[in-house]
């Protein structure tokens, strides 16, 4: 039997047996009612870490997303991001499906882009023209390779987005990594945002759920929201259980799976048949691009073999490093990517 070493995504982590066990044993209660008291903590202490007034537990980092692009905007507003963010690429048409709204693409290298990028791209006032409204931030970028946006990037967009009066969104689904791998606390990111979505089942390893953070104002329309999009759990302390568990004992191990991310990746990229450009390799996300035969056969030979990836594109291949491979599985990975290059 070959084994499998799945890099596909952080998402396809199975619960260790503590969390499991923290599962079993939460104590819970009805949260449409907010009686579940495994949730409360794990909304306080996701609050605290990113050190904002509130937090809401959700079943998706889509949903988090979705939420709030709707409790910032009304419909025919225009939202600003990059062309590769999630909440665009990824999220089925959310935007104008469940909000209304238009979205603005810039083009980024990456997926970070400037505050003059961004005064390039917000409306004037005109009677023809949306209002422009939101500024949507995704730290660590997911199709930009896992990439961490430099912190005075950051705050230079915000100042922008301020005098223009935008509101500001992170999708922080990684936020973590970002962390972990610059030591700056995701509080200092978050701080320059008015709403935080972070998940805890992707690097985290939770099973379900991610969070969104903000205002009490804004967290009490989010709620309402929520609701309103079929997100309102009832015992779902014990699926919270598993995120606070995660919360709690699996930050500081996303340096392991960065260290993963660097091994697979200088290996890589002395490969004949793979570009990788190792400076763009920051945290459990390694993109390239095969030049030997079309990303699709690639992933297929690299199944056969046991290593598990996922396209990105025509030519270009991701592997994320995650919780359940190890550095063993990673030299394993390695050595099936040589015989299929070979
Ligand atoms: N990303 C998934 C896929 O949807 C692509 C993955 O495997 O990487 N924001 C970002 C930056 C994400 O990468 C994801 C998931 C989400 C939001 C959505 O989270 P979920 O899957 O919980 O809805």
């Amino acid at each position: 039997m070959i084994r499998i070493i799945d890099l596909r995504s952080d998402t396809i982590t199975q619960p260790t047996p503590e969390m499991r066990r923290a599962m079993a044993e939460a104590p819970v209660g009805d949260d449409v009612f907010q009686e579940d008291p495994t949730i409360g903590e794990l909304e306080r202490e996701t609050a605290e870490i990113l050190g904002k007034p509130a937090a809401l537990y959700m079943p998706s980092g889509t949903m988090t997303n979705q939420v709030a692009l709707r409790c910032h905007t009304q419909p025919g507003d225009e939202v600003v991001m990059c062309e590769n963010a999630h909440i665009y690429y990824y999220e089925c048409g959310g935007p104008a499906a469940l909000s209304g709204v238009m979205c603005r693409l810039l083009r980024t290298r990456r997926g970070m882009f400037t505050a003059d990028d961004l005064r390039a791209g917000i409306r004037p006032a005109n009677l023809h023209f949306p209002r422009t409204r939101l500024v949507c931030v995704e730290n660590t970028h997911n199709r930009g390779g896992g990439s961490i946006w430099p912190i005075e990037q950051v705050a230079e967009v915000a100042q922008a987005a301020r005098q223009a009066g935008l509101g500001m969104h992170m999708d922080g689904a990684r936020l973590w990594n970002a962390t972990a791998a610059t030591g700056i606390p995701e509080s200092e990111y978050a701080g320059y945002f008015d709403s935080v979505s972070v998940c805890f089942s992707k690097g985290l390893g939770a099973p379900v759920g991610s969070a969104l953070a903000g205002s009490e104002e804004f967290i009490a329309r989010a709620r309402h929201i929520r609701k309103m999009f079929g997100g309102g759990m009832r015992q779902a302390g014990i699926i919270a259980a598993g995120a606070l568990h995660a919360l709690r004992n699996h930050r500081e191990r996303l340096a392991d799976d960065h260290a993963n991310a660097r091994k697979l990746a200088e290996a890589l990229a002395a490969m004949a048949g793979i570009e990788l450009d190792l400076t763009d390799v920051e945290t459990n996300i390694v993109v390239f691009r095969v030049t030997s035969m079309p990303a699709v056969d690639f992933v297929a030979k690299l199944q056969a073999a046991g290593v598990l990836l996922l396209t990105m594109g025509p030519e270009t291949v991701r592997a994320v490093t995650n919780l359940t491979v190890a550095a063993a599985g990673i030299d394993a990975a390695i050595d099936a990517f040589r015989a299929v290059l070979k």
